[in-house]
């Protein structure tokens, strides 16, 4: 466990040096049940909430020794990260070899100090969805809270300004338009997870529906 950690994060600090991109073979990568996209679907509950920047802000709190509420200006002031993952949806598209910048969730949780308490995520967009993951879910090297895609500012269907990524679980835990994130010591279910999808959301094991 420990030591599984210690390896998340020494990968994902050869990423910051970037000394380290590994070369991602194509075999394998499709999850079973999917089929491979290169259009970049627009998933979610229809609202798209435009956020000035300005008036963006995002609070990380709850289970934590240092809780923050970031604005933009403090956010992209933060070391800035560059990665390439693949994306699954739980209606079956995956998109392969996605570009996203913006700042590693190691970041995040080195600047927040999540307390021995900390279990559990919870996350809320500015459309007002939830989701949630364990913490250990998004202390990998391959997690972030995304503003850019292939260079470009992530656009507003897309989630931006903000969003997270996490590659390895379907996309609808990563919450677009993202706006806070809450550290819990217990587990709370969030907008899809109470409609019947997965908890756990493992695409390698089709873990689609709870
Ligand atoms: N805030 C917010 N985040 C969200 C959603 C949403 O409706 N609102 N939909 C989720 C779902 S179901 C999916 S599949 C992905 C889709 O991301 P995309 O529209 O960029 O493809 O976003 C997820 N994050
Ligand atoms: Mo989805």
């Amino acid at each position: 466990m420990k030591e599984d950690y210690v390896r998340r994060k020494e990968r994902w600090a050869k990423k910051m040096s970037g000394k380290e991109r590994p070369a991602r073979p194509n075999a394998g990568r499709l999850p079973p049940g999917q089929h491979e996209v290169s259009n970049f679907p627009v998933l979610d509950l229809g609202v798209h909430p435009e956020i000035p920047l300005g008036e963006w802000s995002l609070k990380i709190h709850g289970e934590v020794e240092n809780p923050v509420t970031l604005d933009w200006e403090q956010f992209m002031a933060l070391p800035q990260f560059r990665d390439v993952s693949d994306f699954h949806c739980v209606t079956t598209w995956s998109q392969f070899d996605m570009e996203f910048s913006g700042v590693a969730f190691f970041t995040l949780a080195d600047l927040v100090k999540p307390k021995p308490s900390a279990t559990h995520l919870f996350f809320t967009g500015y459309d007002d969805y939830t989701t949630n993951t364990p913490l250990d879910a998004c202390m990998d090297d391959d997690v972030m809270i995304a503003h850019a895609w292939n260079g470009q500012p992530l656009p507003l269907e897309h989630g931006g300004p903000a969003r997270m990524i996490i590659p390895k679980l379907y996309a609808w835990k990563g919450a677009k338009f993202i706006r806070e994130i809450h550290f819990r010591d217990h587990d709370e279910l969030g907008f899809w997870e109470q409609r019947g999808y997965s908890n756990s959301a493992d695409p390698f094991t089709e873990d689609r529906f709870a």
